[in-house]
């Protein structure tokens, strides 16, 4: 018979709730930003679904469906000059900043989809199918998704691959004398990965 011992991590665990104070002292014009941008990704995502069903998407595209919230939460208050990359699983976060970007943050949830928010939408749905159209002329595809001048610095396909480029871009903000700062995003699967421990 085995021995089992409990073991306790230590981790200074915290989760955070909204409260009704929150609510009330949240700005509804935010408020509906957020929730444009929440329906744009998730209808996004829901038409690359559709697509690779009918066999039009070349090569893997992992859907974001689900986690919509997080990518906008995290990335609507950020500004150009910030920075986010992510993994293989990052069209939402791309989506995130570039629908923040050309939207300055405001975004009217009654008519979101303005001509700067119809271009962001087709030069990514080109890049995932491949479209010279798309932010890298079609040839990263869903996994590579990078736009610099929004502060997209490029999804990865490399598990725990973008750990290490975030802390080099925000190095580079540092030494700069910014107070730029940069958003990586990652699996569960990556946090047991060297690069993302060692970064
Ligand atoms: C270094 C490396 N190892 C393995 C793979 C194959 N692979 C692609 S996605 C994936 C699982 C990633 O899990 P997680 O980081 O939790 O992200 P999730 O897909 O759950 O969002 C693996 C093992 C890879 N792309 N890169």
């Amino acid at each position: 018979m085995p021995r089992r011992r409990r073991l306790e991590t230590g981790t200074d665990w915290i989760q955070l709730t909204t409260t009704a104070a929150d609510w009330k002292a949240a700005d509804p014009a935010l408020l509906g930003t957020m929730l444009a941008e929440l329906h744009l990704i998730r209808a996004f995502e829901e038409t690359v679904l559709a697509l690779a069903a009918e066999g039009l998407v070349h090569g893997p595209a992992h859907s974001s469906i689900g986690q919509e919230g997080g990518a906008v939460g995290s990335i609507v208050g950020l500004r150009s000059t910030d920075a986010v990359n992510g993994s293989h699983r990052g069209h939402h976060q791309f989506l995130a900043k570039a629908l923040t970007h050309v939207s300055g943050a405001a975004i009217d949830p009654r008519d979101p989809v303005t001509p700067e928010i119809q271009t962001v939408l087709q030069r990514t749905l080109a890049e995932i199918l491949g479209l010279a159209q798309g932010y890298c002329r079609g040839r990263g595809g869903s996994m590579h998704l990078q736009w610099f001048e929004a502060g997209a610095l490029g999804t990865n396909a490399i598990v725990g691959g973008g750990a290490p480029m975030a802390t080099g871009n925000a190095w580079a903000q540092k030494h700069a004398g910014t107070t730029d700062l940069t958003v990586n995003y990652f699996g569960d699967g990556a946090s047991q990965i060297g690069s993302v421990l060692e970064s």
